[in-house]
């Protein structure tokens, strides 16, 4: 079974790519949003962000030294059609085959992203995004599109990166683009992304391209806080809020019947041909994970606190109020690290969606320095990649979980959406004046742990 496991590290589009406007990319939603005052961390943008569309080969250099097997990055829609849904841009196709390449002589397996948030602006403008469905028509289009273009290298696919975070951030709290917020605009935002995985998987197979496709949804993991009925319904109803609701319509074809129950017609409703396009369409089930709360129905004073940063603008809608233990330590980011969460919550998503296999698409954390010396040495990041991943083991060694993959957040550091270039994700320093990557001690740990685990298979 681990001979066939993925080890490998993930990264997006938007956060590291920069050349924004370079060889006849378009604008996307994210190029706007940075660009727009007071939006992000001192008026950070992508602009340039790692340069690894012209680093990329030291970057493929670096995860052949690693020893990992594998690779998830994410293709930029505006690059390979500008507006979204006219001309395709071949300068685009280019960069994306001058990478697949690279990494195939490295002996690298990739694992592609079609959409990491960075929508064309011109769907923005012309459709409101996600709101309407044809954007969703546009997105088929796009898929299409890129099957075509890679498919014959590409064997690993995911149609949508956390659309929880598309929802509920980028139309429901507004933090991220497009900067909506409205309490019922979320539901309908996400119809239509699940809409469009659905779109997407079904040109995907109907065109005979070899290989899987899935898509991967965020959840944090929810612990009941105390052992009362209440307790252990509030912990259950929230996760399916979280994951469930992008999930089961791509397993069973519709919403969680408590979000049914608890929204009424504002929840939108599939058709009976639009559950049957959702119902199966997923080959795997890809799941980014960070951190662990505790849930309950009664409010708590921290709860406010943290429902803001867990639970985004559906708290209301969940009822649910979140705590934590003070003996747990935080990274930067302010989120919580409990291994144990990630391995409750694999074996959750094991028991609900029996034998689907799961991909862990992202896991890591932040970590705080001033210097590069300080950065480097980031024993707390190599910590934190040893104990979930021997969560992770034991989910899947222990607790037979068909865990398929494990993908670390992230190869290097880089533009952390509203938070800019201060929070630092990677395993390799990246210093953004100079470009110069440097691997910090979490490279080496995560190094060892990936042959230890290859080794054994
Ligand atoms: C994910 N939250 O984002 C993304 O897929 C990555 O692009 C990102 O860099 C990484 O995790 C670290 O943040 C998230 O508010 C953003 O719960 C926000 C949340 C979760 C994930």
């Amino acid at each position: 079974m681990s001979t066939e496991f993925h080890w490998g590290t993930a990264t997006a589009s938007y956060q590291i790519e920069g050349a924004w406007l370079k060889d006849g990319k378009g604008l996307s939603i994210w190029d706007a949003f940075s660009h727009t005052p007071g939006k992000i961390h001192k008026g950070d943008t992508g602009d340039t962000a790692c340069d690894h569309y012209h680093l990329y080969e030291k970057d493929v250099e670096m995860m052949a030294e690693l020893g990992i097997t594998s690779y998830r990055f994410s293709i930029a829609w505006s690059r390979i059609i500008p507006d979204g849904k006219g001309e395709i841009n071949p300068e685009g196709i280019a960069f994306y085959n001058r990478l697949i390449d690279c990494l195939l002589a490295k002996g690298i397996t990739p694992f592609v992203t079609l959409y990491h948030w960075d929508l064309p602006l011109t769907l923005q403008l012309e459709n409101d995004g996600w709101l309407s469905e044809q954007t969703s028509e546009h997105f088929r289009r796009y898929a299409k599109t890129c099957f075509d273009a890679f498919g014959d290298r590409v064997q690993h696919w995911i149609t949508f990166n956390e659309n929880w975070c598309t929802a509920v951030l980028g139309y429901g709290t507004g933090n991220f683009a497009p900067g909506r917020k409205s309490n019922d605009e979320p539901y309908i935002a996400a119809h239509n992304l699940l809409l469009a995985h659905g779109m997407a998987v079904q040109e995907f197979r109907e065109g005979g391209y070899p290989g899987q496709i899935g898509i991967s949804n965020n959840c944090d993991w929810r612990e009941p806080l105390t052992d009362s009925k209440e307790d252990r319904n509030a912990a259950q109803e929230s996760i399916e809020f979280f994951f469930a609701w992008l999930t089961d319509p791509v397993i069973f074809g519709d919403y969680p019947a408590i979000m049914r129950e608890r929204l009424g017609d504002r929840l939108p409703t599939f058709t009976q041909s639009q559950k049957a396009l959702l119902k199966g369409s997923t080959d795997f089930i890809g799941l980014n994970h960070y951190t662990t709360h505790y849930a309950s129905r009664t409010p708590s004073e921290e709860s406010s606190v943290d429902a803001k940063d867990g639970n985004g603008g559906m708290s209301d809608d969940q009822q649910v109020s979140l705590s934590s233990d003070p003996d747990w330590q935080r990274t930067s980011m302010g989120w919580y690290v409990v291994p144990w969460g990630f391995r409750k919550m694999l074996n959750w998503i094991h028991d609900r969606y029996a034998n689907y296999p799961i991909y862990v698409t992202e896991n890591g954390c932040s970590v705080e320095a001033d210097s590069r010396e300080a950065a480097v040495d980031d024993e707390f990041r190599a910590n934190f990649l040893r104990g979930y991943t021997d969560a992770l083991k034991q989910a899947r060694d222990v607790d037979g979980v068909p865990v398929r993959g494990y993908f670390c957040w992230s190869l290097m550091d880089n533009f952390e959406w509203t938070r800019g270039y201060d929070m630092r994700f990677g395993i390799v320093y990246v210093d953004f004046e100079s470009m110069e990557r440097t691997p910090k001690a979490s490279y080496h740990a995560y190094r060892e742990i990936v042959a230890a685990d290859r080794a054994i298979s």
